[in-house]
């Protein structure tokens, strides 16, 4: 029947409806011209969606029905087999029917056909011409009704014309549509050809193996980027010149620094998983995400109590311990006392004789410490935030352009997942993070696993 070798639909339909955000949605491609100004499609445009290397279906972009009643009447006037054909060889070079031969022309040569509508606005007499002009072609069809606004709702209006001409008809939002929408309209589409039945099984089948392995790939970020971030120190040599308060203070900021670039990095892993590519969409204006890491706002919105905020002030800072050169240990322990205080991280001395006992002489002088964390409350942050982007990232539809609108109350990103664990999860963490500190290593490795299994079961949650 065709040269096609994978499942191609042609996405059709008036100007400006939303083909293109359809089509970018479809294929995750966010790369794809979406523009307010109708006529921003002029050319016909296949995009393949590709797994592992490997085509799995095509989704061909169109310009919209520019003359579809003077079309209508050159069909009827010509009813045929080829009529496609004729068509399209007839009037390649006439300019009145430009838009037509292109976005008749992947049809032709045989895609499936999407008709998309606003569904925020009532039928019109060019609608039911492009809608028999579909029927004329015979190719399997399916229409989808993409609601460019919520105030006005004329779907029963659309789906009562659409039973006439189309054998499969789906709601289906371009801005909104997330995974599990986008494979329910994969399964709405086996139905319009009993014939392209398997080939579209088998696409839907190759796309839930792909999320599921991109899941476990941001798992995997996820549960490495906290164990780098809990496990993070940073110390400075201290010479009879430093001035301790001053290294104190660089060494806290360095530290937040790469902490914050840890997470940055994490982030953008997420991303890039997720194939949003050309835009860094800003966060919601409610997001805690919004907020730095290191923010008491942060730990409070994450759902930290005051007295809880009030232990975790360490983490604001950062944990300060020292290393001495065993050695100079007496020597130097007297110093630390007396900076205690000014270093403002309670029990400092306590830090430093754990920091002591682990490090053997030859450091070639004392050193001043920030780090690893001892607040695990930071470890639950670092994984709240993690939670919380990925599910931003995996709920935003890729056919969508707007900036987010602060529409909803951000109830949901108001409390941290960390705090709904239970007290089960939480000795996973716990487990974890000391290992991760680098305080238990042979529990600290089965620790690894069993938090990445954690990790892996709430991204489920948060997917959803
Ligand atoms: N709010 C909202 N806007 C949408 C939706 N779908 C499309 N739009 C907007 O509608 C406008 C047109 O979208 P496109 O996808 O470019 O429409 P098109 O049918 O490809 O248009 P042409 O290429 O000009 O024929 C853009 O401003 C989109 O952002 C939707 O589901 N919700
Ligand atoms: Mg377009």
């Amino acid at each position: 029947m065709n040269q096609i070798t994978v499942p191609e639909f042609a996405v059709m339909g008036h100007p400006n409806e939303g083909k293109s955000s359809v089509v970018s949605t479809l294929t995750e491609d966010d790369k794809i011209k979406v523009s307010q100004v109708p006529g921003e499609t002029t050319v016909s445009r296949a995009y393949t969606v590709k797994i592992d290397d490997r085509e799995i279906i095509r989704f061909v972009d169109t310009p919209g029905f520019q003359a579809p009643r003077q079309t209508l009447a050159w069909f009827r006037e010509h009813p045929g087999p080829d009529l496609l054909d004729k068509f399209i060889s007839t009037f390649k070079t006439d300019a009145f029917f430009a838009d037509e031969c292109e976005l008749l022309t992947p049809v032709a040569r045989g895609a499936g056909i999407i008709y998309v509508v606003d569904g925020s606005r009532p039928v019109r007499e060019d609608d039911l011409a492009e809608m028999e002009i579909l029927r004329l072609t015979g190719r399997p069809r399916m229409a989808v009704i993409n609601s460019k606004s919520l105030e006005r709702d004329y779907t029963d209006q659309w789906k009562q014309e659409f039973r006439k001409y189309f054998n499969v008809i789906r709601v289906f939002n371009s801005n909104r549509a997330d995974f599990y929408e986008r494979i329910r309209m994969l399964e709405s589409l086996k139905a319009i050809d009993q014939d392209w039945e398997q080939g579209l099984e088998r696409v839907i089948s190759a796309f839930k193996g792909d999320w599921d392995k991109r899941n476990r790939m941001a798992c995997a970020y996820i549960t490495h980027g906290i164990e780098k971030a809990v496990g993070f120190s940073l110390s400075g040599k201290i010479t009879p010149a430093t001035d301790q308060v001053t290294l104190k203070e660089e060494l806290t900021r360095a530290y937040q620094q790469e902490i914050r670039k840890m997470e940055k990095k994490m982030f953008s892993h997420i991303r890039s998983l997720f194939r949003h590519n050309l835009y860094d969409y800003p966060l919601p204006e409610y997001s805690v995400l919004r907020h730095d890491l290191f923010s008491e706002q942060t730990w409070e919105m994450l759902g930290l109590s005051r007295k809880q905020l009030a232990t975790a002030g360490a983490v604001v800072g950062g944990t300060m311990g020292a290393v001495l050169d065993t050695a100079a240990a007496g020597l130097t322990f007297g110093v630390f006392t007396a900076i205690g205080s000014a270093i403002g991280a309670g029990s400092a001395l306590a830090g430093i004789r754990r920091l002591t006992k682990k490090n053997s002489p030859g450091l070639g002088g004392d050193r001043l410490q920030v780090g690893p964390n001892e607040n695990i409350q930071f470890m639950y942050v670092l994984m709240d935030r993690a939670l919380l982007y990925y599910a931003h990232i995996t709920r935003r539809s890729h056919g969508r352009r707007d900036m987010p609108e602060p529409d909803r109350e951000g109830k949901m990103e108001k409390m941290g997942v960390s705090s709904g664990l239970t007290p089960a999860q939480q000795k996973v963490c716990s487990r974890f993070f000391r290992g991760a500190r680098g305080k238990v290593m042979i529990r600290g490795k089965k620790a690894a696993p069993e938090f990445a299994l954690l990790i892996q079961e709430l991204l489920e949650k948060e997917g959803r």
